[in-house]
Order: C-alpha cells, then sequence, then structure tokens
C-alpha cells in the first residue's frame, strides 16, 4: 500500500456520539484511502477502555468496510487486532511493541508506522525500520490527550529533508493549515478532529482527499 495523501483517523473522542464503524462509514464514503482505527477511552468520562472482544469486533466491521470501498486499515496500538483482522498495518506509539517484536508478529508484508515528536525519535524510527513515520504535533491539538509541545513547520521540514521514508504530519491540521504542511513536503497528514466535529464529515473527508489529489 502507498502512505501517501488523507490519513484519517478513527477516533470518536470529540464525537462519542458516532461509534468507530459509524464514523468510518461516513469517512469512507468522503473517498478516504487510508483509515486508521484508534480506540483509545474517552478522555472526558472515566469510561474503562473497550474490551478487548469489543475492539476486535469493531475491527472486524471495519476491515469490511475498507474491504468494500479498497481502503487501507491500519490498527492503531494492537499487532493482536491486527493480525487477527488482516489489517493492512499497524500504527505504533513510542510506549508499545518495539517495532521489532511488532514485525515478528505482522510480518514484512505489513505495515508498521511509529509516532515521533522530534527529529531524534523520527531518525530512530527510521533506522529501526518502520514503513514511515507519523510527525507531530505540527499544531496544537485537543484530540492527543497527553500533552506534547507543537513541533511546529520548521521540525516537519527537517524532518522530510531527513528521513527518506514517508511521512505523515500530525497534529492539529485543519482546513486552513493544511497547504502548509503539504508545502513542507509531508506526504500525507493524519487528521482527527477537522473531519469528526465537522458538520458534514462526508464532505470534509472529499474535500481533504481531494486537496492532496490536486498535489
Ligand atoms: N497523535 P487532531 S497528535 C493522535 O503528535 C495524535 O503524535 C499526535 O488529532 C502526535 O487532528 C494526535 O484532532 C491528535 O489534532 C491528532
Amino acid at each position: 500500500m502507498q502512505i501517501k495523501g488523507l490519513y484519517a483517523i478513527i477516533d470518536n473522542t470529540l464525537t462519542s456520539h458516532l461509534s468507530h464503524p459509524e464514523l468510518a462509514e461516513k469517512i469512507l464514503r468522503g473517498g478516504a484511502k487510508i483509515i486508521q482505527l484508534r480506540a483509545k477511552p474517552s478522555l472526558s468520562s472515566k469510561k474503562p477502555a473497550v474490551s478487548d472482544r469489543e475492539l476486535f469486533e469493531t475491527a472486524k466491521i471495519i476491515r469490511e468496510l475498507t474491504r468494500q470501498t479498497r481502503a487501507s486499515l491500519i490498527i492503531n496500538d494492537r499487532a493482536d487486532i491486527a493480525s487477527a483482522v488482516e489489517a493492512d498495518g499497524l500504527h505504533l506509539g513510542q510506549d508499545d511493541l518495539p517495532l521489532a517484536n511488532a514485525r515478528k508478529i505482522l510480518g514484512k508484508n505489513k505495515v508498521i508506522g511509529i509516532s515521533t515528536h522530534n527529529i531524534e525519535e523520527a531518525e530512530r524510527a527510521g533506522k529501526e525500520g518502520a514503513d514511515y513515520i507519523g510527525f507531530g504535533p505540527i499544531f496544537s491539538s485537543e484530540t492527543k490527550g497527553k500533552y506534547i509541545p507543537p513541533q511546529g513547520i520548521k521540525s516537519l521540514k527537517q524532518v522530510t529533508a531527513a528521513i527518506d521514508l514517508p511521512i505523515i504530519a500530525i497534529g492539529g491540521i485543519n482546513e486552513k493549515n493544511i497547504e502548509e504542511v503539504i508545502q513542507a513536503g509531508a506526504d500525507g497528514a493524519a487528521i482527527i478532529s477537522a473531519i469528526t466535529t465537522a458538520e458534514d464529515i462526508t464532505a470534509k473527508t472529499r474535500h481533504f482527499v481531494d486537496l492532496f489529489n490536486k498535489t
């Protein structure tokens, strides 16, 4: 699969009235070709995280939706769930399973990406064999949960110049600032709130998909 363009994250942290499959359906209808399932416990309530079975069932439904729309599915954090639903890939954070171990579970043919928050982490992820690098937060983001200082466009430019892997920029990306992100050399943009909180999620997704198709 090609890691390029809109990378839409299916996360209902800010829109808990929609289930993950409902969000995925709207976003896929907007033409997204890469989606990531990110099921974290809600930040605002004390609800526990979803059970493994529930996560698996959700991932299975979304896998089917991506098959119907010829989109790729990446699972956040969980190599076991990625493997169980035959996802296209896995996305790891700095505190998740080490890449080499996740690779053993998933094999060479699955895509594995890593979240990085500075150039050193990005370079390390490249050396460890990541297939793509998530870099951020570029701008300040309400969605992440844990506060990480925004890295800005200047750092994004440094990373895109230094690392010869697809770079997916993340964090606070919206309609107003996405051009800057593309001009900084990012191969794609991972977006949550600018899509999930839109009045028309499908139309907003389509807007971002078209923007990348133009470039
Ligand atoms: N990871 P939004 S920022 C999930 O910097 C996530 O690694 C980040 O959501 C990182 O598009 C972020 O609403 C949140 O800002 C992205």
